[in-house]
């Protein structure tokens, strides 16, 4: 194993052991087998982030906005630079396509260091005049260390989206990526020094959930945690939280409706719908996993749908041409294929996939692979469609009117997004009204301006990340009132 497989923590502008020196072995999905080590960080370590984080936040904090504006743009331009590395990198630890981590996570890495590196430099303050009394002005002030913590489907794209805010505004970070997919984290240090961002801005700790991840969302001088992940861990990090009054953001789960009138253009609605529902293998957190057809044309729209998916091609993520890559773990692969073994339980009629698929080389004998599955025939109110499998599985379900498709829509514990296929205007603002998600999109699917504020209403989370929100939710704001003599 060269030092490259052998990731380390990167804690005050240096690669470091983890204090107790113990590794778990990192997996790549389409083999099944190891192929670096990453850190089996501890509290110890987090400690010592949390320090390092701590010193550099008086300097960096009174860094002048253009100057940290100008740091964050050389790291957008090196991911750039690098963006093939990073890729393949990406690809490797997930199990997605190559073609995915090039077009999506990457270029998304760098648009999200950008994107804040230039926003901080057009922000306004609030100004209130007092009538006759008094002036006041709003200052809205880094908070200190921020916890950032983020998940396995979109490693990169989902961490550079937490870290570009919390330190363009001035914080600085302790960040956990996850366990399962360390690497891109790990390559984006090596950027993050040779941009010139000061030692101890960025800190970032590898570990497992309950060892660093709990650590993190512990401790009392971290006082901001950004979070996005499963909802049952959201819960852990809001109970760890709460006591201590941290200011908490959760990005959580979902089980996204996608709702087909039966005056949709099918071809584009069809397209989308693949798209939505089989994206990175089903595991983007936007994933419109319960299908919703106007009667007059289900079954005009299974069949097409059907013929659309049977086409996506199933392979190494590695090479050309690949839609469907390996599921990230054997865990979220035995989940999965419990979810789908489930469905049979409940009644649902397998369209297509549903089975263990032959595996599309040697190199990937023992990976983790399944096929994108479509379910019929299953009641709304039934487990399957109503729980989070996070795979490529979707069901899909006939509905008669607009009001009992808001309804089905909505009878779910999560919130996080939506489409909506119409040609009728008036419909589409009705509908998107009614429903209850963070985002709700017309006629597409996937569309992100990184202004536009991003979050899920009830189980799928608190708070909203994405521009002017991200930048309130990184700053403290304080009021100065002067009197008017
Ligand atoms: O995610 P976890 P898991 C859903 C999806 C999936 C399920 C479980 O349904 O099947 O969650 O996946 C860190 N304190 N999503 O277990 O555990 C963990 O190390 C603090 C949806 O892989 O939520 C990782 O860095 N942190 C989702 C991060 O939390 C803890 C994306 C997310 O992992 C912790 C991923 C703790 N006690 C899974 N325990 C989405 N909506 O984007 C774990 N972590």
């Amino acid at each position: 194993m060269t030092s490259f497989d052998k990731i380390q923590n990167f804690i005050d502008g240096q690669f470091v052991e983890p204090g107790g020196g113990n590794y778990l072995d990192n997996i790549e999905p389409a083999t099944g087998k190891p192929y670096s080590l990453v850190p089996d960080s501890d509290a110890r370590d987090v400690e010592l982030a949390v320090a390092a984080a701590e010193k550099a936040f008086p300097g960096w904090s009174r860094t002048p906005a253009a100057e940290r504006s100008r740091i964050l743009l050389r790291i957008a331009d090196l991911i750039e630079r690098d963006l093939e590395k990073f890729a393949h990198a990406e690809s490797i630890d997930t199990g997605k396509p190559l073609s995915l981590a090039r077009g999506l996570d990457i270029p998304r890495a760098s648009s999200n260091f950008r994107f804040f590196a230039t926003a901080i430099l057009h922000t306004e303050n609030e100004a209130h005049v007092t009538d006759g009394v008094a002036f006041n002005y709003t200052l809205r002030q880094p908070r200190g260390v921020a916890g950032l913590i983020s998940p396995w489907n979109l490693p990169l794209y989902l961490l550079s989206w937490k870290i570009a805010p919390a330190i363009a505004v001035g914080n600085t970070a302790v960040a956990k990526p996850s366990e399962l997919t360390p690497m891109t984290a790990f390559l984006l240090c090596e950027l993050c020094r040779e941009a010139g961002l000061p030692d101890g801005v960025l800190n970032i700790v590898h570990g497992t959930g309950p060892n660093v991840g709990a650590a993190i969302t512990e401790h009392p001088k971290i006082s901001t945690i950004s979070f996005t992940g499963g909802t049952m861990t959201g819960r852990k990090v809001a109970e760890a939280g709460a006591p201590l009054f941290k200011k908490i953001s959760l990005e959580l789960g979902g089980k996204n409706p996608n709702i087909i009138f039966a005056d949709a253009d099918l071809e584009a609605a069809i397209a989308g719908s693949v798209r939505s529902s089989f994206a990175n293998q089903g595991q983007v957190c936007l994933c419109g996993s319960r299908v919703f057809v106007e009667r007059s044309r289900y079954d005009e729209f299974v069949s097409r749908f059907k013929e659309k998916v049977s086409q996506l091609k199933l392979g190494d993520p590695l090479e050309l041409g690949v839609d469907q890559g390996a599921i990230v773990s054997k865990t979220q692969l035995q989940k999965v294929m419990y979810y789908v073994d489930l469905a049979r339980q409940e009644g649902g009629k397998i369209e297509l996939g549903g089975e263990t698929p032959l595996p599309p080389n040697e190199r990937c004998r023992e990976g983790y692979f399944f096929p994108p599955t479509v379910i019929t025939n299953l009641p709304v109110s039934c487990r399957v469609n109503r729980e989070e499998i996070f795979g490529p599985v979707i069901t899909i379900t006939p509905f008669e009117s607009e009001e009992e498709v808001i309804r089905y829509a909505n009878d779910v514990e999560y919130g996080l997004s939506s489409s909506v296929w119409t040609q009728n205007l008036s419909r589409a603002h009705r509908v998107a009204e009614q429903i209850n998600s963070g985002t709700v999109w017309i006629n597409c699917w996937l569309v992100r301006d990184l202004r536009v504020p991003f979050g899920g209403m009830k189980q799928s989370g608190v708070g909203r990340e994405g521009g002017e929100e991200a930048l309130r939710f990184f700053t403290e704001p304080k009021n100065v009132c002067i009197a008017k003599c």
